[in-house]
């Protein structure tokens, strides 16, 4: 090729390089100012995330509460507290001011850790999911209106596609306990001594406190408010024990009534860690709220 047609010949690629430049610029420009407005909006929505993955180091198993420091990560903006793997006395005897349907007690042990929720889930994190189309309107609190409050009048079906919607899932009442009480079996979330300092209960809170008010009431994981503030709806059917998932849990079953755990703000001792409670699952109540769960590996399939 001649100088003479060299020039314009190298003009035009010239062109047809930076026309490209231009083009990928334009096709780029959607998302990076998709991600912008996401970045600005006050209530983004969650991002799926896969971690904790095949990754994570392996956590211990082990024997007392004392062997434990609580571990917080944040998944999608809520803060989730690590238990591991260990055994426990589930239920309560007598002598112990129990219930019938807490008895026998009996030992229950996980092999696996898990995540659960450091904190009831407020009116705020609620409305994200409702904003977001993932959750549906809940009916109307007469005792919980702040943003900070823990959500409630929720029903189980509400609370179940409200966790989903975080990627996690509702407690098992055998996940519940053990992360309220641990392999030392504790009888409240702090110890083994009521302290009315300890807990949101009835005798001075007429409403459910912001969550996470009392951080000497957490328990051995660092979960707060399992005793008192609002009650917390689980997976688990209301049967007598000894638990066994293959009775007690099935997602398929929309009627039967579900497990309530952890009393509430117009409860007293009933915020022990074994005391059981169970509604229909269509029932809204200004009493019971919402915490979730994670598998430690999560399927990232
Ligand atoms: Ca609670
Ligand atoms: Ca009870």
């Amino acid at each position: 090729m001649s100088n003479k047609f060299m020039v314009p010949f190298l003009c035009v690629a010239l062109l047809l390089i930076a026309l490209g430049l231009m083009a990928v610029g334009l096709l780029a420009a959607p998302s990076s100012g998709a991600v912008a407005r996401a970045a600005q909006d006050e209530t983004p929505t969650p991002e799926p995330e896969l971690e904790p993955d095949a990754e994570s180091p392996p956590v211990p198993t082990i024997e007392s509460n004392d062997e434990w420091e609580p571990v917080i990560e944040v998944f999608n903006e809520a803060e989730m507290v690590l238990v591991p793997p260990g055994c426990f006395d589930m239920g309560a005897d007598e002598g112990e001011n129990s219930d019938l349907d807490e008895k026998p007690v009996h030992q229950q042990c996980f092999e696996e850790p898990f995540w659960i929720d450091r904190n009831e889930v407020t009116r705020a994190m609620y409305a994200t999911c409702v904003e977001d189309g993932g959750c549906t309107e809940a009916t109307e609190s007469l005792f919980s209106v702040r943003d900070e409050q823990p959500m409630n009048m929720v029903t189980w079906f509400q609370a179940t596609e409200y966790c989903e919607w975080r990627g996690t899932r509702l407690p098992t009442e055998l996940e519940w306990e053990y992360a309220a009480r641990g392999p030392s079996n504790l009888r409240y979330p702090w110890g083994d001594t009521f302290d009315i300092d300890l807990v949101v209960v009835s005798g001075w809170a007429t409403e459910p406190a912001d969550v996470g008010s009392i951080p000497e009431g957490a328990s051995w994981v660092g979960a707060l408010d399992m005793g008192g503030n609002l009650w917390e709806w689980t997976t688990s059917i209301y049967k007598f024990y000894p638990y066994d998932p293959a009775e007690f849990e099935d997602p398929e079953n929309t009627t039967s009534a579900r497990v309530w755990r952890g009393g509430s703000f117009r409860y007293d001792d009933d915020v022990r860690g074994a005391n059981r409670d169970a509604v229909s699952p269509t029932r809204v109540d200004e009493e019971v709220g919402i915490r979730c769960v994670s598998d430690y590996i999560l399927d990232t399939e």
